[in-house]
């Protein structure tokens, strides 16, 4: 545990976005998680993600539940919104967040025990209510807080620390969100930035349910042989489907990628996303095709990475709602309470 407060003081050459911010203005406190621990990794490609983006902090929302995963919104975005709720209870505060001030950014980080075991129920409803929001999962195969017990994600077969073999099925978090509709769903590895920071970016600026699946190695109690969340496993059977490239509106295009292998989406902002296949079959707009894909290589032990699928026009939770443009929270006495006459009205449409 470190109680040293982070200096301020940054050096004046640091490189500054759009907006005069550099990384700094992106960070928060130090990180007491172990050394070497994914979550870092992670933390590091969303401080990076909104540097690139130009976000004003004051526009995130970060949201989490209970886990060394849920601590790290303490270690980035200092200046942004935070809440961290109770245990696999994140997703129920982000929507109720979301519902009363459409215009913040929302960020959901969680652990593979806070989604996939205690909060699975919240985390199924709030994709499939295509909740606008960046759900991210920093899933490690344990419940790294509380010392390393199996989580619901851990593949069955993998060995504990103490060489003990899960006999439970495993849960793909991905597959899953697939199936409940999300609108972007991915998969990434905490030690490839190269990968996990222009998902993070595409899903940003995603204008509906957003999840991305990161494999995060515990270097305290999932790191060993035997394990399939490990640093080696990971980077031995890892199976990209495509290399991203994300365009922001601001930025001019220029895709240098081989024509033919590459496809160019554009989202709602007008932002892009320039994927380059690397599995020549793969498409990332066939949401059965992502789903059998990912059943496949799994069959095979291979964890499969990149963008799995995105819907060019999705729909978000105020779409279905038909809720005001305004946010809700913004929105006067008059409005919100619009007289006794109108009451009437509602209650006799009603009979
Ligand atoms: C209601 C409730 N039940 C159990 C716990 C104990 N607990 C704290 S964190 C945790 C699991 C965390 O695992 P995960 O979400 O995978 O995060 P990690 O630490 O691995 O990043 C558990 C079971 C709790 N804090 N609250
Ligand atoms: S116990 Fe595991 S998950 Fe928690 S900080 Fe340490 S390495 Fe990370
Ligand atoms: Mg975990």
């Amino acid at each position: 545990m470190t109680y040293i407060v982070k200096p301020k003081f940054h050096h004046p050459d640091l490189p500054k976005n759009a907006l005069g911010y550099t990384h700094r203005d992106y960070e928060g406190s130090i990180s007491t998680l172990c050394a070497g621990c994914g979550h870092d990794s992670i933390s590091g490609a969303i401080i990076e993600a909104c540097f690139e983006l130009d976000i004003e902090p004051h526009r995130v929302a970060k949201l989490s539940g209970i886990g060394c995963s849920s601590k790290t919104p303490t270690y980035f975005l200092g200046n942004s919104h935070g809440f961290n709720s109770v245990h696999g209870r994140m997703p129920s505060v982000l929507t109720g967040a979301n519902l009363a001030n459409r215009d913040l950014i929302y960020l959901g980080v969680s652990g593979d025990g806070d989604s996939a075991s205690i909060g699975l129920g919240q985390f199924a409803h709030a994709l499939r209510r295509g909740v606008n929001m960046t759900y991210i999962v920093e899933n490690n195969g344990v419940y790294g807080l509380t010392k390393g017990q199996f989580s619901a994600t851990a593949d069955r077969g993998s060995k504990s620390k103490r060489g003990l073999a899960n006999t439970d099925n495993a849960i793909d978090l991905a597959a899953m969100a697939l199936q409940l509709g999300a609108t972007f769903v991915a998969r990434s590895f905490s030690g490839d930035k190269a990968q996990l920071v222009p998902l993070i970016k595409a899903a940003i600026e995603h204008q509906g349910a957003a999840f991305i699946d990161v494999i995060s190695p515990c270097v305290a109690f999932n790191n060993h042989t035997g394990s399939t969340k490990s640093f080696d496993y990971v980077r031995e059977h890892n199976e990209a489907v495509n290399r991203l490239d994300f365009i922001s509106v601001r930025t001019p295009i220029i895709v240098d990628y081989e024509p033919g292998t590459v496809e160019v989406v554009e989202q709602h902002d007008g932002s892009k996303l320039a994927l380059k296949k690397i599995a020549a079959d793969y498409d990332a707009h066939d949401r059965l095709g992502a789903m059998s894909f990912l059943q496949q290589h799994a069959a095979k032990g291979q964890v499969v990475t990149g963008l799995l699928y995105v819907d060019k026009e999705p729909e978000d939770l105020h779409g279905n709602f038909n809720t005001v443009g305004v946010p809700l929270n913004a929105l006067g006495e008059k409005d919100l309470c619009p007289g006794a006459a109108v009451l009437e009205r509602i209650n006799a449409s009603l009979r």
